[in-house]
């Protein structure tokens, strides 16, 4: 593998001070971990204190309600752990995080395997208020933490012959009791993908983080993807590989039912679903007597990516 790793850097080279400290603090925590401190030892691949320990920036609100956590963690999609909402939160803790590595290839000139935290250290974090907008019409306002998708890609440095990337979830049936499930139709494990240029927007990020905390098994730890202009299928959970490609890569909703789900699943309240409107959402907080409708946004608001399509006909590229 042709990455330095950090210990081969001096980090007065690449990192700004406080990343330094912050990265021999983490180093001395992980050990303790390692060593199995008794009850308390996390189960994640990074420490609890990791987070506050880092200087993460605060995002700027956008005015809308937050959902609160315990939605948030409490109502998923995460079909390795079954299909009903309250499934991933009863069993993602199932799923051992630590050790993660992520395995980076295809186009581009420095694939590599990479342990989580050497992923992350020297990457500065930021805290992202996002609108996420389901397929199946209901919508939350999350506070993520994390850090644009463009500056993981770079530096394993994409070829000129990249035009796609593909992102696969961790597939391990013993830990993920959907991925055993009888009755999935799903061709595990998870898969989906992004444009190069969508990738590397600027609202395009890895979180790792949310509510101030790491995130939870459920909401796809330790690092997953989040694309808030899309549809929320498209936001991957719990990766271990990303691979560069030329041509479009398979994703696993539109592998399943191409007619209902598309490869761009662009938040679109004009392009209906086959079998529901898309014109409008349930916003979080929502019960039967107050669902909470909302008039669904183009890009779900996010009007600043409308250039990335400029001239496609977003009805047939769904
Ligand atoms: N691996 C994997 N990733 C996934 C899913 C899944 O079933 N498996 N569900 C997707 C869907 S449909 C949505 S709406 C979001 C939900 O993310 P959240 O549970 O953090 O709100 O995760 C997406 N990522
Ligand atoms: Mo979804």
């Amino acid at each position: 593998m042709l990455i330095r790793r950090p210990s081969d850097i001096k980090p007065s080279e690449i990192t700004p001070e406080y990343v330094y400290r912050t990265r021999r603090r983490f180093m001395r925590d992980s050990l303790a971990v390692a060593a199995g401190a008794g009850a308390g030892a996390s189960a994640l691949a990074l420490p609890d204190s990791w987070l506050e320990e880092r200087r993460v920036e605060p995002g700027e609100p956008i005015g809308e309600q937050m959902t609160s956590e315990a939605n948030a963690t409490g109502y998923n999609n995460f079909y390795e752990f079954g299909t009903d909402k309250e499934d991933p939160a009863k069993y993602a803790h199932e799923m051992n995080v630590d050790p993660w590595t992520v395995e980076v290839s295809g186009e581009v000139a420095e694939p590599g395997k990479m342990g989580l935290e050497d992923m992350l250290a020297g990457i500065d974090l930021e805290e992202r208020i996002y609108r996420l907008r389901c397929v199946e019409a209901w919508s939350m306002v999350i506070p993520w933490i994390g850090f644009p998708v463009k500056k993981l890609l770079d530096r394993f440095k994409p070829t000129a012959d990249a035009k796609y990337v593909e992102f696969k979830t961790l597939h391990r049936p013993s830990e993920m009791r959907g991925q055993r499930s009888l009755f999935s139709s799903i061709d595990w494990p998870y898969l989906e993908g992004l444009r190069l240029d969508e990738a590397n927007h600027p609202l395009a990020i890895f979180a790792v983080g949310m509510y101030g905390k790491l995130l939870p098994n459920q909401n796809g730890a330790p690092i997953r993807l989040v694309v808030p202009w899309k549809y929320g299928f498209k936001s991957i959970k719990s990766i271990v590989s990303i691979r560069l490609t030329r041509r479009q890569p398979v994703n696993t909703w539109n592998d399943l039912q191409p007619r209902e789900y598309g490869f761009y699943a662009n938040v679109n309240p004009n392009v209906d679903h086959p079998r529901w409107s898309q014109a409008r959402e349930r916003r979080f907080p929502t019960t039967l007597f107050r669902p909470n409708y909302i008039p669904t946004r183009m890009f779900n608001g996010y009007d600043e990516v409308a250039a990335l399509y400029s001239g496609m006909d977003l009805a047939r590229f769904y």
